[in-house]
């Protein structure tokens, strides 16, 4: 192998990145080129993302990586899961919804009265999300939510294959987050077009599957123009979580990992999916895994709790420094309460204290007082959460867990590892913070011959360029 140089497209609910990484057999090494904040757009037709603005924003981190590295050899795209345009001839219809809009409701009604949840699960393994991508598609047959874009649409491209078709004009599904869709055959890998039939959704929508670690196509010719070089464009683990746990340095049989950033997604890697009526109860899911590996998690609501919080301080005229927050959060001595930090009410945007304080209040538990209260609350029930679904994750897995890996913008947060590692009473290692474009950047160096092997390798490879930190119980 030789070392060489390929480019992370990552966009997370909270912020997107462009991330250059320069791999050999025993090299990884990773510089941020382009940071931006991801920002939804409220309008009266429905919370959407500014997908527009987010390509942009790529194209400006791509130009910056082609001028320090004119030999990139290819370039990856990942995102959040769930979420996507509908196109015809090439042209997106509107701009893509956000997951937390709330017109899926009527989408779930609408599905579950013709498939019940557990036939649903039995054929997808998906854990019940309000907004998994079927659900949002049955909205959008619905007269009183629908906007009529799904009988004029030809083709619907998750986020992630939206940007791969505007960088080449290929038209592809990358399989790892089509998993997330709801209509991929947890069991087959494909597209279950018995469950599309049924809930009247034209196959044709849907297009072909393609594994991560393929080679899609160049650059449109005038997309390198723009970007000043060219380079192929290869589909990595388009979901972000896919990407970030082929980046946890872990040993998968006995550790569980939790990518904690806008979500906290806690399970363990398995061989086959685990499809029992106790892993339904537990709404646990099986989401596609690189290298055919499925990804046993729960979603937990995750660092949404405190980002959410602080957009409302602020809008109340705070200035948040999250270090000092998190600082001031770890010296509170007075008890704080433990919520269920899953609760749909916590979901959609709007004021987040208030929601929790309701919360509290109704249950006669203790209601925090100032930010650092909140915090320190956040906090302690997002371990707890981790901490219930890690033990559930090796109670319906048959595994044995000895250590909990933390990657993701929330390795950075100590309070939350320490008291994760007080919860579950294991080790906890923090980080990678970057996990996805780490596991993004390593599906492609392996396909351009750069670093090669199982996902075993690589994650060793990412344990000596990054070695985590530990946190011990206490
Ligand atoms: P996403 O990929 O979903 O956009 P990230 O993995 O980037 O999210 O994680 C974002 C979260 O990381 C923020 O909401 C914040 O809570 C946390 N975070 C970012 N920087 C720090 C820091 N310096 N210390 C502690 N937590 C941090
Ligand atoms: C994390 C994530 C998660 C999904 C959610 C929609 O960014 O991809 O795995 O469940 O966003």
């Amino acid at each position: 192998s030789t070392t060489g140089s390929v480019a992370a497209i990552d966009l997370g609910a909270t912020s997107g990145r462009v991330i250059l990484g320069d791999v050999g057999p025993n090299e990884l090494r990773m510089q941020q080129v382009a940071r931006f904040p991801n920002v939804p757009v409220s309008t009266p037709g429905g919370l959407h993302w500014n997908i527009g603005e987010l390509y942009r924003s790529a194209l400006v981190g791509l130009t910056t990586a082609f001028r320090q590295e004119p030999r990139l050899a290819s370039i990856g795209v990942d995102s959040w899961a769930v979420d996507y345009a509908l196109l015809r001839e090439g042209r997106m219809l509107s701009e893509p919804f956000h997951y937390r809009d709330t017109r899926t409701a009527a989408g779930v009604k609408a599905t579950h009265a013709i498939v019940p949840f557990a036939e649903l699960y039995r054929r997808n393994g998906l854990q019940f999300l309000p907004f998994n991508t079927v659900y949002q598609l049955m909205a959008e047959t619905d007269s009183d939510h629908g906007i009529g874009c799904l009988t004029r649409a030809d083709s619907m491209l998750l986020v992630p294959d939206l940007l791969t078709f505007w960088l080449t004009g290929e038209r592809i599904a990358e399989r790892t987050n089509a998993s997330t869709t709801g209509l991929l055959d947890v069991v087959t890998g494909e597209w279950d077009t018995a469950l599309l039939g049924q809930l009247s959704l034209p196959p044709a929508l849907l297009p072909a599957l393609v594994d991560p670690g393929t080679r899609i196509g160049p650059l449109l010719p005038e997309v390198a123009k723009q970007l000043g070089g060219t380079a192929d464009v290869v589909a990595v683990g388009s979901h972000d979580t896919a990407s970030a746990v082929v980046a946890v340095p872990m040993d998968a049989a006995t550790s569980a990992y939790i990518s904690c950033g806008t979500w906290g997604l806690v399970g363990v890697e398995l061989e086959r999916p685990v499809l029992t009526d106790a892993a339904r109860e537990a709404n646990f899911t099986n989401e596609g895994g690189v290298d055919g590996r499925i990804r046993f998690l729960h979603n937990v609501m995750g660092l949404w709790l405190l980002s959410e919080s602080v957009r409302s301080w602020e809008a109340a005229g705070e200035t948040i420094d999250l270090p000092a927050l998190l600082a001031a959060a770890a010296s509170v001595t007075t008890p704080v309460s433990v919520f269920d930090a899953d609760d749909p009410r916590f979901l959609t945007p709007g004021d987040m204290p208030e929601r929790i304080a309701a919360y509290c209040h109704e249950r006669g538990l203790v209601v925090p007082g100032s930010p650092a209260e909140f915090v320190r609350s956040i906090i302690e029930s997002l371990a707890d959460a981790f901490a219930n679904a890690v033990r559930t994750a090796a109670e319906l897995s048959g595994r044995t867990i000895e250590t909990v890996h933390i990657v993701g913008g929330g390795s950075q947060n100590e309070l939350l590892c320490q008291l994760t590692a007080n919860r579950v009473g294991l080790p906890v290692l923090a980080g990678p913070v970057e996990a996805t474009a780490i596991g993004n950047i390593l599906v492609q160096a392996r396909l351009q011959g750069f670093v090669d092997g199982s996902l075993e390798s690589l994650r060793s490879v990412v344990a000596a360029a990054f070695p985590p930190r530990r946190y011990d119980p206490r």
